[in-house]
Parts: C-alpha cells; structure tokens; sequence
C-alpha cells in the first residue's frame, strides 16, 4: 500500500540548494557536505549539486521556477535517479518539483528517515522509524496517489480512484500510528522498570554528533563490539555496558544515537523513549569529531538536543576525539587553552583508557567515605554493603563489624535507611 516502503533503487543523486541571505557561501558549502554525507550513507552516488541564492524559498517549487529548466539538464547530463533537497519540502512543494523535474525528489527529512530505516536493528528502533516515517508520510500521500486520478482522467472532474485510495490510506496509517504508539509506549514502561533496577548504579552517557566516534570510545572502554563506520547514524539504539567489574557502586556507560542539526522533529518524537537513557544520566561524555571543519556547530547542535530533552543540567565532560587527525598542533594548543576542562584523545589509541579513570575519578570526587559498625546480628546487611559502596577497609571486632566505606551520597542514605543510621559512627572521614 505505502510507496515508500518499496526497496527503491537509489542511483546517482543531485544535491539542490538554496542559499538564503542569512547564510554565507561556505554556510551553505558545508550544509551541502553533510547532506552528500547523508545521501553516501543510504547508498547514492552524488554526482552534481547545485546552489541556488534567492532572498526566500519560493513557495510552490522550493527553487525559482527559472532555474527548473537548469536543473532538469543537469538531470539528463547526468542521468540523475533522485534529487535531494537540503530543506524540508512542503507537500506541495514536492510534488510540483517531482512533476516538474519528472524525477523523484527527497528533501532532508526522508533522506535521515531513510538511512534510519536501513540502519534500525532492533523491534524497538524499527517501531520507532515506522512512526516518524508514517507521520511524516500522512500529509504527502496527495502528491502519492495524484497519478491515479491522472490516468483516469484527471483530479477535478469526479472523486477519482487516487482520491479514494488517498482516504482508505489515511484512514489505515492513522490506525497503524495509533497502534505503534501503544506498543512504544508498552516498551518505555518495560525500559521504565529496568531503570528502577539500575537505580543503584552510577550512570554516564556518551553523546554527541553523528560520526564523532561515541561507539569507538564505547568499544574501546568496555571491551564491546558495536558497530563503528565511517557512515552517519550507524547507531540507532542505547546500549548499556557496566564499565568497571570491580568498582563500587557500580558504573554503566551507554552508547547512543548521534544527534544531527535540524533533525527532523518526527524523528526526535519518536526517539525521545531512547534517549531517556540521557537523561537519566549522572555524567556525559560529549564527544566532538576534533576533525570536522564546523565542529562547532556539531557542538552548537548537541547542547540544542540535551536542551530539548531537558538533560543540560547533567554535569558534562567534553572529549575531543580524533586528535590524531589534526597535523597542526598549534591548532590543537589553541584548543585546549580554549576548553581547559576538556578532554583530547584518540580513540583508537590505547590513551582512550584513561577516560574510565576520569569517569572513576569523578564520581570519586563526589564520594563520601564513612565509618560504621555492624554488630554481628545484622551482618546480613553485607550484602547491600557491597553493593551499594566501596569497602575501604573491614575488620572482624568483639563488638562487631567495623568498616570504612565510600559511596555517593545517595546510596549513603539508601543505607543508613536500610540498616539504620545507629550503626553510622557519625564520623565523616572525607
Ligand atoms: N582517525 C580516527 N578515526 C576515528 C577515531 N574514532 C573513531 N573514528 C572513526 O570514525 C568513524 C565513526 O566512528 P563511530 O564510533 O561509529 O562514531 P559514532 O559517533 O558512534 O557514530 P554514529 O553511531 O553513526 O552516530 C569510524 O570510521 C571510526 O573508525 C579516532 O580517534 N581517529
Ligand atoms: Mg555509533
């Protein structure tokens, strides 16, 4: 029934542009970049692009109306499948340029849905790109189906058949909306209880831009195999590995999808559930492509999304990764005066490392260590002990237990409520 979940075809691509007065000419270079970026990924071959500076978007055909018979040549020269938009394309929009150019056109939006849609491994993610594709797809079913009324006759005379197919459509993509979100939802309260589960854990997320090398660094400190490529959104869903087996409490770290600027708003919809993983955390690890040209846009870009998700007030670390790739050290010298707090490495070289002992190092900072007595009849209570804190030091006394122990302030509460705060000595050590 729906197209666009035909398998299609995606040959040589045409990168289309328009340069408003806001934007300067390397501004709109760069967008270009990523967008042949993103059209690479999902497996086109970009073989022209054209930029077009108009003080506006021209309403009915996203381009000046002149400048169509230009680009129709260059589809010919070319022997162009697919023009892609940097910009999202109204409804109408697309189906005039796609009627015009007599070639199918993409703006931004399906273009990420896409390379999300190939790209989602798992129930969940797949569920979620079914919705974000679905709701962006409800609108643009007119320009979908106007071919049915043009083979009969065209739109205006009587319903055509395309008009009718258009309604059966609408009428069957809502109710599959309806249903997605029930189970999404069923999924979050799923997520929702393992949470409660991982309460007594120390959390801290990896974010940052698409392609920055998240999963490298995950790979790299928890001795995981997620997958690494040189593609944008090669990552789609949380994962969570426990950092350290020793430490107490203990410490998860989680991989998660990279932001994008403008990410298409049914996307963040729909990813929301995912990202809560951000959220929830207690430390972030930003991570920053040290090598991109506009890096810091892509920072710009990932304070915007924790902004939305309600997660910039999470204390942050930021690591410059791939260092390697920047031959002027003066550059690098610069840098690091600029972000003295910051972080620079490679996370292909061992050095990566040392971002676990800065993760320990700062919850460290946060630990209270304390000093307690157990008498023998609660020494069931060891158990928690261990769990929730970090025995510095334990000793078998005629009165009882004594131990030294270190946790977060919240587990020291979580345990002075457990085995009663009589058996804290009330002396603080640190
Ligand atoms: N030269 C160099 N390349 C790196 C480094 N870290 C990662 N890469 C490469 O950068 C590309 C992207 O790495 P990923 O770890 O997949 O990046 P990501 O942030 O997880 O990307 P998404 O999941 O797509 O958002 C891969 O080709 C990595 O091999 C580094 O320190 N130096
Ligand atoms: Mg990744």
């Amino acid at each position: 029934m729906i197209s666009n979940q035909q398998v299609i075809e995606l040959g040589n691509a045409l990168l289309l542009k328009v340069q408003l007065p806001s934007q300067t000419e390397s501004e709109a270079l760069h967008a270009l970049e990523e967008l042949a970026s993103l059209a690479t990924t999902v497996g086109c071959q970009v073989k022209d692009q054209i930029i077009q500076a108009r003080p506006q978007i021209h309403p009915a055909t996203f381009v000046g109306k002149g400048k169509l018979s230009a680009i129709k040549e260059v589809i010919h020269h070319f022997d162009i499948n697919l023009v892609i938009v940097d910009g999202t394309l109204t409804p109408k929009q697309g189906k005039n340029l796609e009627d015009s150019l007599k070639c199918m056109v993409w703006d931004r939006t399906q273009l990420i849905l896409e390379i999300f849609g190939k790209n989602a491994k798992t129930h969940e993610a797949k569920k979620q790109i079914e919705l974000a594709r679905l709701q962006y797809m409800l609108p643009r079913l007119v320009g979908m189906w106007a071919h049915l009324d043009r083979e009969r006759g065209g739109i205006g005379t009587s319903r055509g058949m395309g008009e009718k197919q258009i309604e059966t459509d609408r009428r069957e993509i809502r109710s599959r909306i309806a249903h997605l979100k029930g189970t999404i939802k069923q999924v979050e309260t799923e997520r929702e209880i393992q949470k409660k589960r991982r309460d007594d854990c120390l959390k801290v997320s990896l974010i940052g831009y698409t392609n920055a090398g998240k999963s490298t660094v995950m790979n790299a400190l928890t001795e995981s195999s997620l997958l690494v490529e040189d593609k944008l959104f090669a990552t789609l869903d949380s994962t969570t590995r426990l950092l350290d087996e020793k430490n107490r409490p203990q410490i998860l770290l989680s991989d998660t999808v990279g932001f994008i600027k403008n990410l298409p708003h049914e996307l963040v919809a729909s990813f929301r559930s995912t990202l809560e993983v951000v959220r929830d955390a207690d430390l972030l690890f930003h991570v920053v492509d040290i090598s991109a040209l506009d890096y810091e846009e892509h920072i710009d870009t990932a304070l915007q999304v924790l902004d939305e998700l309600g997660a910039n007030c999470i204390p942050r670390i930021m690591v410059f990764n791939k260092i390697d790739r920047i031959e002027n050290q003066t550059q690098l010298f610069i840098m690091k005066k600029q972000y003295p707090d910051a972080l620079f490495i490679s996370a292909q070289s061992e050095a990566v490392t040392k971002l676990r002992e800065q993760i320990i190092h700062f919850f460290d900072q946060k630990m209270e260590t304390v000093k307690i007595c157990l008498d023998y009849q609660h020494s069931y209570n060891l158990a928690h002990i261990y769990e929730w804190s970090r025995v510095d030091n334990i000793n078998y006394m005629d009165d009882g237990i004594h131990l030294t122990l270190t946790a977060s302030s919240d587990n020291l509460s979580r345990l002075r409520h457990h085995i009663g705060s009589s058996h804290f000595q009330g002396e603080q050590i640190s």
